[in-house]
């Protein structure tokens, strides 16, 4: 018998029993303070709206779904395009996201079969939206993704600005002619 080699059998139980391990530990390690996992990522406590974490155009990677919900929040102005995807291994968790309103409402997801999810949303107003991550499996510390935001703006329209002026200069006129058409009746 060459014992240089283990056997395929041998291996695979290592595999398991190190991912057992793994598992174990990450679930039972818990900060006494706040009972968050070491092995989640640092921007636990975030499993709802309100303790969403603040986030902004970028790559975050080595994000952990070990519990149920991860929250993030963006300020989105007035027309500005967003774009998420989060990157991941299908086989061990099936992840899949949503937009969410300032009021928590859905705007939009993605929740499909592959090792990643995309969303796109084009804002109709300024406020901030909630990106939402979550499961219908098992979170687990293994369900481990990455997530790229990236925001843009719109392109400036020439003489855009110039023409809400002359709106606003036009407004105001009629606004004075009529207090004082008022006045001298
Ligand atoms: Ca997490
Ligand atoms: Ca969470």
């Amino acid at each position: 018998m060459n014992r240089s080699h283990p056997s395929a059998s041998r291996i695979k139980i290592a595999v398991i029993l190190a991912a057992l391990f793994a598992v174990v530990v990450c679930s039972t390690l818990t900060t006494r303070a706040s009972s968050i996992s070491v092995c989640d990522d640092a921007y636990e406590d975030n499993d709802n709206t309100g303790s969403a974490y603040p986030v902004s155009s970028g790559t975050y990677p080595n994000l952990v779904l070990e519990d149920s919900n991860d929250y993030y929040s963006i300020m989105l102005p007035n027309r500005d395009h967003i774009q998420v995807t989060i990157m991941f291994s299908h086989s061990i968790c099936d992840i899949d996201m949503q937009l969410l309103s300032s009021y928590g409402s859905y705007v939009t997801g993605s929740t499909g079969t592959s090792d990643s999810e995309l969303m796109t949303y084009t804002s109709t107003s300024s406020q901030t939206m909630y990106i939402r991550i979550y499961t219908g499996g098992s979170p687990s510390p293994s369900a481990i993704y990455s997530m790229i935001i990236s925001v843009t703006s719109p392109p400036a329209v020439p003489g855009y600005d110039a023409l809400l002026l002359v709106v606003a200069l036009v407004s105001t006129a009629g606004v004075l002619a009529l207090v004082i058409r008022k006045r001298r009746m």
